[in-house]
């Protein structure tokens, strides 16, 4: 008989969006469970000063409240004529309200006069498996369209264009932003390693 390894992974958020792209990225061995799926409806407070801080903190919290694997994400739009802002702050970029249409406006506000509009998403995943904590980064690249177009996706993703393409992310499908994401790029290091090292 063929032993086939598989395991519980807690991903430490309250974003169903996120949710959904991880979990067509993760090997059907791995089982995935939510923030919902434990009943942890507290928000995980996000007081470091980094996006690798913040994911950090995110999985470590999880870990010792429940003492299950687990991951987070930690995740931030950087513009470069805007010294890398909203970065570590995207989700709270116009407020602690964490509106996406009011930071999408924040945004386009700030970005109004400027021509360089380069930028790229960052995603970071800290891994918090049997006591020790991996890292695993994904950064797209590409630039901050005029206004908002699009209605897929969530957050910031109406304004981003990523490099090679004509259209936001926000146009894309699921999959096709999936093919090439911040976030897939970093759950692909993700899976590489879990199986690697664990068989998944
Ligand atoms: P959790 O902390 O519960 O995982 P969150 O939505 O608070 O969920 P972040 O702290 O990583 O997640 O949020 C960073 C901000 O960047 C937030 O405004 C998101 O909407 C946005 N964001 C993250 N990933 C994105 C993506 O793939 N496309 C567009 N915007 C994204």
């Amino acid at each position: 008989m063929e032993f086939v390894s598989t395991m519980q992974l807690i991903f430490a958020t309250h974003n169903q969006h996120k949710l959904l792209e991880v979990s067509k990225l993760i090997n059907s061995n791995v089982q995935l469970l939510s923030l919902n799926d434990i009943n942890y409806t507290q928000e995980i407070e996000e007081t470091a000063n980094t996006i690798e801080e913040n994911a950090s903190l995110k999985a470590w919290h999880i870990y010792n409240h429940t003492g299950n694997n687990c991951f987070g994400d930690d995740s931030g739009l950087e513009i470069e004529a805007l010294n890398m802002e909203p970065g570590v702050y995207s989700a709270r970029y116009a407020g602690m309200h964490k509106s996406d249409s009011d930071n999408i406006k924040k945004v386009l506000h700030e970005m109004s006069n400027i021509t360089n509009r380069v930028a790229q998403f960052k995603t970071i995943i800290s891994l918090v498996i049997d006591g020790e904590e991996h890292i695993f980064e994904g950064i797209i690249k590409g630039s901050i369209s005029e206004k908002a177009i699009g209605t897929n996706g969530f957050g910031y993703d109406p304004i981003f264009i990523p490099k090679g393409y004509n259209i936001s992310f926000a146009e894309m499908s699921l999959d096709e932003k999936n093919k090439i994401s911040h976030r897939s790029i970093a759950v692909g290091k993700l899976v590489n390693f879990l199986n690697l090292r664990y068989g998944l």
